[in-house]
């Protein structure tokens, strides 16, 4: 969850309506020219890192999610940028609004970057605070395995990471319990780590390059088996490339029973609804973690949502709701997996529900 010390900042502001949105996306192009000209006055900037400012703030203005916005800038104030640069930005947009976006239709926009003006120097100081900002994501934790693994794999030490995991994983409990306080503690960490450049991105590409082959060593062993359950596609939303966390819930439904089809990262959505219209799923999963993916997931939930029974249930997962844990609402899905452990219970109950209907539909029909 995210700590409620940083609420205090952003949370006055008021929705954007939709009619100001509507103008911001629409005036995205001549939006960024003037952003990235005025920021090219006073220093160098890259057209394709306003772009992605750009899709942040649209998503956040569409969902309305200021918990959202806070941790996101205190997130960039801490990611290693000049602060005076991000500063610099918040002014660039303010001017390119005001000069594009009449004085009647933008003051809901301009409050936004008023208080990002006027909140610089307390986000710095949060930012220098160093405390992490998900309280569910803390380091250090009493798991020695965990600590062990951490070190191991950020080391790239591939074979002993597999001894370990070998060590700790014998059946299909405990390949749940080495997936979520192993493999996804130690990952949240490494994004901390990274965050506050302690290691490399090397580093965490590296780790992550073994937790997955890791996790691959393990499907044969532990995950394949009889499907005796219902059937699951799960993926993660277009431009969206953190899998692992889609593939841990599908490798522990597929172990439960399940017959789960993963998709992988960043699917096309034309790729999943074809899949969808092939399969007749009972559960579609859909991980998303960037907040810049969150329109798109919400669209993907609306072609889904048209081409199939109500019986079918679109279940959301992903880091984002670390952060933004009501949002999923908003995206129009059935519900929301916290981890891989609430999906399974989540499909295993929607499971004895479906089965229940069919009981109930055959004894109308014999009566
Ligand atoms: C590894 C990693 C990567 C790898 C991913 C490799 C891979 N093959 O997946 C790579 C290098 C590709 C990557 C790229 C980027 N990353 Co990255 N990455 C991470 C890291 C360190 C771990 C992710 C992970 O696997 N976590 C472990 C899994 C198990 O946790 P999880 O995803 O939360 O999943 C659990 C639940 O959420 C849930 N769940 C998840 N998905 C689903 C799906 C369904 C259907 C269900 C039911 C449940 C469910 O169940 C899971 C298991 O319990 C995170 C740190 C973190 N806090 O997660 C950063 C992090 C997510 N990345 C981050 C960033 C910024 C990026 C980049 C923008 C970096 C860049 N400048 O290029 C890009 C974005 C790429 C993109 N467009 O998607 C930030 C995001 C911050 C933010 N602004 O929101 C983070 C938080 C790091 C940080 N602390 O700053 N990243």
């Amino acid at each position: 969850m995210f700590s409620s010390q940083y609420k205090k900042f952003l949370f006055h502001l008021k929705p954007i309506s939709s009619d100001c949105l509507l103008l911001f996306k629409e005036k995205k192009q001549i939006l960024l020219t003037d952003a990235v000209q005025y920021l090219n006055r006073k220093q160098t900037t890259n057209y394709l890192y306003q772009e992605i400012h750009f899709n942040y703030m649209s998503n956040i203005f569409q969902y309305a999610d200021y918990n959202l916005l806070t941790y996101l800038v205190i997130w960039w104030y801490r990611t290693g940028k000049n602060y005076n640069t991000i500063l610099c930005e918040f002014k660039a947009w303010k001017y390119a609004i005001q000069k594009n976006i009449s004085q009647n239709d933008n003051t809901e926009l301009i409050n936004v970057y008023d208080s990002l003006i006027k909140n610089h120097k307390n986000f710095i100081k949060i930012a220098e605070s160093n405390i992490n900002l998900l309280k569910n994501q803390l380091l250090p934790s009493n798991n020695l395995v965990k600590e062990q693994f951490l070190q191991i794999i950020l080391a790239g030490e591939k074979t002993t990471a597999l001894d370990l995991t070998e060590k700790y994983v014998h059946d299909k409990e405990t390949l749940k319990d080495f997936y979520l306080t192993v493999i996804q503690a130690c990952l949240y960490d490494i994004g901390y780590l990274w965050e506050t450049q302690k290691i490399s991105v090397a580093q965490e590409h590296l780790a992550s390059a073994i937790v997955i082959n890791i996790m691959t060593a393990l499907y044969s062993q532990y995950v394949l088996g009889d499907h005796k359950k219902g059937t699951a596609i799960l993926a993660t939303v277009f431009n969206e490339y953190h899998e692992i966390g889609a593939r841990m819930s599908a490798d522990l439904l597929e172990s439960d029973g399940w017959d789960v089809h993963y998709l992988g990262s960043n699917t096309e959505t034309n790729l999943l609804l074809k899949e969808i219209d092939r399969l007749k799923p009972d559960i579609i999963g859909l991980s998303i973690s960037m907040p810049y993916n969150l329109a798109n997931a919400f669209e993907i939930i609306q072609a889904i949502k048209k081409r199939t029974p109500p019986s079918t249930l679109v279940i959301v997962g992903g880091n984002i709701f670390n952060y933004a844990p009501d949002i999923w609402t908003k995206l129009k899905a059935d519900n929301l997996a916290r981890n891989a452990e609430d999906f399974l219970n989540l499909a295993n109950n929607h499971w004895c529900n479906l089965k229940k209907d069919i009981a109930t539909n055959e004894t109308a029909v014999v009566l």
